[in-house]
């Protein structure tokens, strides 16, 4: 049986360029980047290279950094507690705004900081899905230290509007942060175009490694670090650098960024051709307006089956989605999506997301129209509820 990967939201294929960049790093320029001999000092211009791909594919600035970590989690992790620490723990500011729909590493954090007694508003989504700038306005007050709303929602694709909530916050006087993990390599990501003070990647997103990502703060700011020991990272993120990961991800970000006409027209095109070929399965709806969200994702209520029974008939033959985040998989919560968009409590345990990259085909699509309705006709012949 042919196996098809619709969850990349979840992770991507290592694009076979990256991985050939990657090669050399395990076992012959292994050299730690801090030794002062040649194995440490040769990998310098490497890392240099990584770097640039970075600051390029955001459009940063010289005097802005970008800080390598391991992950998206961590950059959060670092984003939140490090304004907590900074801005809030000792001072006249103790409010955080956040979304209802972030994902757990920020939405566990801000929980988290709750328990040290900072106030946390989660804005809920309106019937599109997102929060709009109005509602974020609404929320900031004197004492609101920061706003933290998500470039993409990981489950629906829906862009949020950040370019809006960085201008109030600045208006304001409030920092603003986006983890713009679903964004990167789907759309434009420009931190001179978006005013953002803190934007967080992970390289595994779009088509890097696993356990590479970067937390982008602008210039004159500052975050205490989320991990102390060494100097590395001019001692703003300790731990020796993963060197064939970070130039890994330095590569992933040009391809993505080189690849962003073909993400708007080719997997725009195949992911339309699946969602209206779904759409035509009764009774199922299709979760956000297509102008709204990201080229790749569908998120999808199918009236009558359980997310999770889908999710296993189509892993039984061969194709890989998702009922939402990844992360929260073995959480029988209902989506707060889908809530929120008015649906019924009916629904609200059908969603299911289908997610596709530069590397998925037309076949692998029409095959997995098919297997999809199969599986729907299955289920739907033992529900209960239809
Ligand atoms: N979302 C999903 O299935 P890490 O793994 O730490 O690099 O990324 C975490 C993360 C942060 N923000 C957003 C918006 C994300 O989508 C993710 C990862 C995956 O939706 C796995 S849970």
């Amino acid at each position: 049986m042919k196996r098809i990967y619709l969850d990349n939201n979840a992770t991507t294929i290592v694009d076979p360029l990256v991985r050939q960049a990657m090669d050399p790093f395990f076992c012959e320029r292994y050299g730690n980047p801090n030794s002062l001999h040649q194995f440490g000092t040769e990998v310098h211009p490497d890392l240099r290279v990584a770097m640039n791909r970075l600051y390029a594919g955001i459009n940063a600035g010289d005097a802005d950094d970008i800080l390598l970590n391991g992950c998206a989690t961590e950059g959060n992790n670092t984003v939140l507690k490090g304004v907590w620490f900074d801005h809030i723990r000792n001072g006249a500011k103790d409010h955080i705004i956040t979304t209802s729909v972030e994902h757990p590493c920020v939405g566990n954090t801000a929980r988290f900081l709750q328990t040290l007694g900072v106030k946390v508003t989660f804005l809920p989504v309106n019937r599109d899905a997102r929060v709009e700038a109005d509602a974020v306005r609404d929320a900031i007050t004197s004492r609101t230290a920061l706003v933290s709303v998500m470039w993409a929602n990981n489950e629906t694709g829906i862009v949020f509007p950040v370019k809006e909530i960085a201008e109030v916050c600045r208006q304001k006087g409030v920092l603003f942060h986006t983890d713009a993990v679903q964004a990167i390599g789907k759309v434009k990501v420009d931190v001179q175009e978006v005013p953002v003070d803190f934007l967080t990647f992970s390289a595994h997103k779009f088509h890097g490694p696993k356990g590479a990502g970067g937390l982008f703060i602008r210039k004159g700011l500052r975050l205490p670090p989320l991990l102390h020991g060494g100097e590395q990272m001019a001692g703003k993120r300790a731990g020796t650098l993963n060197v064939a990961s970070v130039v890994g991800m330095g590569l992933a970000m040009e391809l993505a960024v080189r690849n962003l006409p073909f993400e708007d027209a080719e997997v725009r095109r195949l992911r339309d051709r699946l969602e209206d070929a779904l759409a035509k399965i009764p009774d199922t709806m299709v979760i956000g307006r297509r102008e709204l969200r990201v080229p790749n994702t569908t998120f999808l209520s199918v009236r009558g089956v359980e997310g999770e029974a889908l999710l296993w008939d189509l892993n039984k033959n061969g194709i890989a989605a998702s009922t939402g985040s990844a992360c929260a998989s073995e959480s029988l919560e209902a989506s707060p999506i889908i809530s929120a968009i008015g649906a019924g409590p009916e629904l609200s345990h059908t969603g299911i997301r289908l997610s596709l990259s530069r590397f998925t085909t037309q076949d692998e699509v029409d095959t997995a129209v098919d297997v999809f309705a199969q599986a729907v006709g299955r289920l739907r012949a033992i529900s209960s509820t239809y």
